[in-house]
């Protein structure tokens, strides 16, 4: 029997897609960088179903490229052009298998996507506290295999912090059942915390169990201008101050970056009117009470102000307001799209370092590429910034790609300076694959690829990301 009708035997005929227009959502990616293609999309409906998958494609040394949500921003989940890879689309796996109230632990399937598991906490009275713009359609698997960040980190941590245990399927089809909800466990190498953050190179997720949180019983949001990055570092030092682990969100935008939103995201508005050099966007969260939160806020905003810090301020006044804040944070990845193909990057410095960054980067990469427009924001109390770059008015997408990677070499060389990192969050893909041996230490590369060697001897999962081959070393 051919390999797609034995796949088919496995799943069910109506889940494999060999048509071109059935396949061309699952070739390309969220930014339409990326193009691919398939032998099959296989939508698995069971972790025995992946397992049978796996296995029979090993025999046949079938490359397989583990989806979920395909909102990867480094072209992770898309394949190569060879058309060899099997696409292995996780999102018919979306049942929450469980909800522990007293344990604080949801059990769910890799393919649920993260909006369903943020209900479903609630309607337990919990609270899983993983946010992102794409949460509406990326998945617990994939942002397992991402390690994904968000806005919630400084409280919370990234998903390598919110999970206690992993189901997984290995490349040869033996399952790994790691899905234990216990805090302490102290047996051995944390092989977990291995394939957290190792983007479907070496294994395919297939369950997690999560940790759950006390629901925030209130909210405060302020919208906060300011001049710039290193004014927005003291604003952070003041308002930690305040209100302790109570800050949840401090969210950086550049002028330059709320002129855009202005002008692609159509609801998008701007509490203070124009727009100002930069802002940021601070929620607290807490047991509390509303008005005992925003006093912590209003305090802490009032010593900034007075201390020549801050520009201007709004906090929020309700629970609408405060979305209105956040529809202008969540707009910027749209905005960049809708402007033009941003040279992207998403490194993290030590947060003391970041105001150094911005301005050491921007006259780097200016001085380059005159008339270049760094997009700068991100997760400024994470150390972790978006810089993105679009090409100078008037200079085409072909000759912008073609400076982009003397941009990019500069853009990481002010991060390595810092001791930072190229991807805090995004992870390699394939948009960062070839900065890898640039950018991490020979020692590091042989040991990620005898871990590579040892899971996946045939080099089947994920081919083309993550780990560069020998020869672009
Ligand atoms: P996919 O894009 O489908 O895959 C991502 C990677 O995981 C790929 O390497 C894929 O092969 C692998 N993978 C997927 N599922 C599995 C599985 N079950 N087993 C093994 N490997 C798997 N990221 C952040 O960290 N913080 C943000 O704030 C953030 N904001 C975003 C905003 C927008 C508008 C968009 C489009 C993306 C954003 N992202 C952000 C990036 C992305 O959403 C996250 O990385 C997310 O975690 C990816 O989930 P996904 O299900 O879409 O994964
Ligand atoms: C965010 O923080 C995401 O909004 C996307 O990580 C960043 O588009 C980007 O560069
Ligand atoms: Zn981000």
């Amino acid at each position: 029997m051919d390999l797609i009708a034995r796949i088919a035997a496995i799943v069910g005929e109506k889940h494999v897609f060999v048509d071109a227009e059935a396949q061309a959502p699952f070739l390309t990616d969220w930014l339409g960088k990326y193009r691919g293609a398939a032998a099959a999309i296989v939508r698995p409906g069971s972790t025995e179903d992946v397992a049978a998958v796996l296995a029979l494609c090993a025999a046949r040394k079938i490359p397989i490229v583990p989806q979920g949500g395909n909102t990867s921003m480094s072209g992770g989940a898309t394949p190569d052009m060879s058309g060899r890879a099997v696409v292995l689309s996780l999102t018919r796996m979306n049942r929450v298998r469980a909800v522990d109230p007293v344990g604080n632990t949801m059990t769910v399937d890799a393919g649920v996507v993260l909006a369903k598991v943020q209900e479903a906490a609630k309607a337990a009275g919990r609270f899983f506290p993983l946010s992102l713009g794409a949460e509406g359609s990326c998945t617990i698997g994939g942002n397992l295999a991402a390690n994904a960040g968000g806005v919630a980190v400084l409280r919370y941590g990234t998903m390598r912090e919110l999970t206690l245990g992993l189901e997984v399927v290995l490349p040869d089809g033996r399952i790994w059942d790691g899905l234990t909800a216990l805090r302490k466990d102290n047996t051995g190498y944390a092989l977990r915390d291995l394939f957290i953050g190792s983007e479907g190179t070496l294994g395919v997720i297939t369950g997690a169990v999560l940790k759950l949180f006390p629901q925030p019983m209130a909210r405060a949001t302020a919208f906060v201008a300011v001049n710039d990055a290193s004014a927005a570092l003291a604003l952070l030092s003041s308002v930690r101050a305040r209100s302790g682990d109570r800050l949840t969100a401090f969210e950086f935008m550049t002028g330059d970056c709320l002129s855009l939103i202005l002008k692609h995201i159509s609801d998008a508005r701007l509490p203070l009117g124009a727009p100002p050099p930069a802002a940021v966007l601070i929620e607290l969260s807490d047991a509390d009470d509303e008005l005992e939160l925003t006093g912590r806020l209003e305090s802490a905003l009032v010593e900034a102000a007075e201390a020549d810090i801050v520009l201007d301020a709004a906090i929020a006044q309700d629970g609408a307001q405060s979305k209105a804040f956040w529809r202008i944070r969540e707009g910027v990845s749209q905005a960049l799209v809708r402007e033009g193909k941003a040279a992207k990057h998403d490194v993290s410095v030590p947060v003391a370092a970041i105001a150094d960054f911005v301005a050491a980067a921007d006259a780097a990469v200016t001085a380059a590429a005159p008339g270049v427009r760094p997009i700068v924001f991100g997760h400024l109390g994470d150390g972790n910034l978006h810089y993105n770059l679009l090409p100078p008015v008037g200079l085409g997408d072909t000759e912008f790609a073609a400076l982009a990677p003397g941009l990019t070499h500069i853009v990481h060389d002010e991060t390595r300076r810092r001791r930072g990192s190229i991807s805090a969050e995004h992870g390699i893909g394939q948009l960062r694959v070839s900065e890898m041996p640039r950018c991490k230490a020979p020692i590091e590369l042989e040991l990620m690829r005898s871990l590579k060697g040892l899971f996946d001897p045939d080099g089947l999962l994920n081919p083309g990301k993550l780990l560069p081959g020998p020869a672009e070393n």
